[in-house]
């Protein structure tokens, strides 16, 4: 087991200087670093046995092919899935429009989303019901920025309830288990867009009775380009496939095609087969720490960031200010625009989101265009946030 203390030195990156300055780096909701051990395990593909998989039948294909198997296993313990249940994507992007194109959709059909949706989990769905007719619902959200979930749009035409675990604006964690047991009571699948919890908590999809859930490698240690569909096994055996070609088929002729098994099914094409296998080795390292560990230190260091924050005269933060979150706070300085502070923090060191964070119907509801965003991982420390908070007092007083 790996301790907790000076998790630093593992990730190369962290010893950079950026503008003179030592890196503190607070954007891990928009990607986290890599170890070294992600990083090695690239090279090693590269140098030692960089091959096509489930094509050919020499050492180097056979090898290729064993490790990226071996990442869909540990990727499937990880949250408690089996492995064929575990499709390989780019990214929580891809694979939520992986679904929204192959769901079949149609014009009686109403999908129901939340006010605090990322683009990603907005975007795919409301262009689908353009096309089909149905009709796009929303959860809306209390004054904290909690799920009104006396008002929640679901009724026996609902086909999918899609849902943000952790909001990368509000850091709120929603409850999930609950909306998926509402969702089922309509015969209605359910799918967790876990783009910003997977890093963070224990997530268990059994547990959760996800039908699909999305998530993405790079959020999690691992590189980008490596992302995760995770479906329950009767679901995607049915579902068509949205990309179709080489590497997913189990007979061709020029008439028709049959497809392969589960997950191949969806997986066509070469795939990230670099970006797999050191997913496996991201999801090594987080369980060799452990995911209890990693959710109490992001806990309290998100803790500790709030209680920081407001202490500053003039700031607004964005949802409950204690309560069921973690991962990240988004704020704003008064009068000071969410660049500005990014940009003079950057010359400290200190990288943070400023922006809409993909998020703009919630900026809207929020009344703002853009948010500060700090988002610490569990290799940052207390003495990061401090510096933060200074510099933030620096902004302030450039501003004054
Ligand atoms: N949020 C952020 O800075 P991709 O880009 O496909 O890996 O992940 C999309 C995505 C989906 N859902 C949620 C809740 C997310 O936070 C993200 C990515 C980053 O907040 C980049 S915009």
């Amino acid at each position: 087991m790996k301790q907790l203390l000076d998790l630093k030195k593992d990730f190369p990156i962290l010893n950079e200087k950026v503008n003179g300055k030592p890196l503190v780096y607070l954007d891990n909701s928009a990607t986290s670093q890599k170890p070294q051990e992600v990083i090695n395990s690239i090279t090693e593909y590269y140098t030692k046995y960089n091959s096509n998989v489930h094509r050919a039948v020499h050492t180097l294909g056979e090898k290729a092919t064993l490790k990226y198997e071996e990442a869909h296993e540990k990727v499937a313990n990880f949250i408690n899935a089996s492995k064929e249940e575990v499709i390989f994507t780019r990214n929580t992007t891809e694979s939520i429009n992986l679904l929204a194109h192959s769901l079949q959709i149609s014009k009686s059909d109403n999908i129901v989303i939340t006010d605090m949706e990322h683009h990603s989990n907005l975007i795919p769905w409301q262009q689908i019901c353009k096309k089909t007719g149905a009709e796009l619902r929303f959860i809306p959200i209390d004054k904290e920025g909690k799920l009104n979930l006396k008002q929640i749009p679901i009724d026996n035409n609902t086909k999918v309830v899609s849902v943000v675990h952790i909001s990368n604006v509000l850091g709120i964690i929603n409850p999930v288990k609950e909306l998926a047991k509402l969702a089922h009571q309509y015969g209605a699948l359910f799918i967790v867009d876990a783009a910003q919890s997977v890093p963070h908590i224990k997530v268990d999809v059994k547990d959760l009775d996800a039908d699909f859930m999305a998530f993405s490698g790079h959020k999690m240690l691992a590189p980008t380009g490596i992302g995760v569909l995770y479906g329950k096994k009767r679901l995607l055996q049915k579902l068509p496939p949205f990309l179709t070609g080489g590497g997913m088929i189990s007979n061709v002729t020029k008439d028709a095609s049959k497809w392969a098994d589960i997950p191949n099914k969806f997986e066509a094409g070469t795939p990230n087969v670099s970006g797999a296998i050191a997913l496996g080795v991201a999801v090594d390292y987080l369980q060799n720490i452990g995911m209890d560990e990693i959710n109490k230190n992001v806990k309290e260091l998100v803790s500790y960031l709030m209680k920081r924050l407001l202490e500053l005269n003039n700031i607004s933060i964005y949802g409950p200010e204690n309560g069921d979150r973690t991962a990240l706070v988004s704020f704003n300085l008064l009068n000071i625009h969410p660049h500005d502070v990014a940009e003079i923090l950057d010359k400290e060191g200190i990288a943070i989101r400023a922006g809409h964070m993909c998020a703009k119907p919630l900026m809207d509801i929020l009344g703002v265009n853009a948010v500060c965003r700090a988002s610490p991982y569990f290799y940052n420390t207390k003495e990061d946030i401090d510096h933060l908070i200074e510099s933030l007092k620096k902004v302030q007083e450039v501003f004054k």
